[in-house]
């Protein structure tokens, strides 16, 4: 029996949640997994009503847990730094999450946005550093409010934090057919931390001569990305670079309703998290349209994570079966099915 904390969180997150747990007690019947959920009401609307985004004994209350699953952060009248700094950034770094994984591909049945692109062309994972780097609470401001006023905020880039990044990204393109690894810098504009990063990276690179490894600036490999997305397999970077580079990547593949992500402590001293890419999405909130193939294949990352690795791929098949036969897509894919209607259809092809 997994114990399995669940934050619906804000807006969508509270539609989503429930088809990720709908498939996964499919998913847990098919292959016998049993979860026990327990619910967190954390977020917003609590920070509203209590003035914090979870308890004080909140990061005590998770620890038992197996795996975190969470749906979104953010609503309008929470300023998005309290939101994130309250609730996510709190859990990744108490719990030693310092990877976030974000798998990106073109599946069948999604339309990308670039002209003639195929299901082949985009395989892409993107590995990001999740607990220090350019997320950092390090900083100040001083004479506010004056014709003097300044403000000042540190990144952060230890030799640990930076190693055992890079490392992880080499491991998991010695898994891959393509065993390519790109690191994201930004080394000409910033001249200590990203310098570093590379030297780093250069030197990891030694240890793993079956990978090709390249470096790019984050600039350049933007337009990389789009204009020839093939080039590319596992993408490593830093907390900020890795943030954006993850929403570039899943919009390139069709859509970010389908993002998924796992925030990994990989040696399992503490519980991960698995939440989808995006957020809460306060413009379609409530309405039942929000795609929840994010969650869902969140869910599945769970799974693997869990040592179920053929439940996860039952769910990823599914997931693809439904976008594939197209009747079930929300509107987001052009289609007409409710948040609900794409769950349920997922949860039935895996029990079929
Ligand atoms: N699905 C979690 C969520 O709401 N993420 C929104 C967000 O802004 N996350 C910031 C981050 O991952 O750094």
């Amino acid at each position: 029996m997994y114990k399995i904390a669940v934050i619906p969180g804000d807006g969508i997150g509270k539609e989503v949640v429930p088809e990720g747990i709908r498939v996964l007690e499919a998913a847990g019947k098919r292959f016998g997994i049993q979860f026990q959920w327990k619910f967190f009401p954390w977020g917003c609307e609590h920070y509203l009503s209590c003035g914090e985004m979870m308890p004080a004994d909140g990061l005590e209350l998770l620890k038992g847990y197996d795996a975190i699953y969470l749906g979104a952060v953010g609503a309008p009248g929470v300023p998005d730094h309290v939101s994130l700094w309250g609730l996510l950034i709190p859990i990744r770094r108490s719990f030693r999450q310092y990877i976030n994984l974000r798998p990106v591909r073109l599946l069948r049945g999604m339309q990308s946005p670039l002209r003639d692109k195929t299901p082949d062309d985009i395989d892409l994972c993107v590995v990001r550093e999740n607990n220090e780097g350019e997320y950092s609470n390090i900083g100040g401001k001083m004479y506010e409010g004056t014709d003097q006023e300044m403000v000042i905020q540190a990144s952060i880039f230890t030799r640990k934090g930076v190693e055992r990044v890079i490392r992880f990204a080499f491991e998991l393109a010695m898994t891959r057919p393509k065993k390519h690894l790109t690191s994201a810098t930004k080394s000409n504009g910033i001249v200590y931390t990203m310098p570093y990063w590379d030297e780093l990276f250069r030197q990891i690179s030694k240890e793993y001569p079956e990978v090709y490894a390249d470096q790019y600036h984050i600039d350049g490999l933007t337009a990389a990305l789009v204009l020839h997305p093939e080039k590319f397999d596992i993408l490593v970077g830093s907390n900020l670079f890795g943030d954006i580079l993850s929403d570039l990547t899943p919009a390139l593949a069709g859509s970010l309703g389908i993002a998924p992500s796992a925030n990994l402590n990989p040696e399992h001293e503490f519980p991960s998290m698995f939440e989808p890419v995006h957020g809460s999405a306060p413009d379609i909130a409530g309405k039942g349209i929000a795609n929840p193939i994010g969650q869902i294949w969140s869910g599945a990352m769970m799974l693997d994570h869990l040592g179920y690795p053929e439940a996860a791929k039952a769910i990823e098949d599914a997931m693809q079966v439904v976008l594939e036969d197209g009747k079930t897509k929300t509107p987001d894919l052009d289609g007409g099915a409710t948040t609900q209607e794409v769950g349920e259809a997922i949860a039935e092809y895996i029990l079929r």
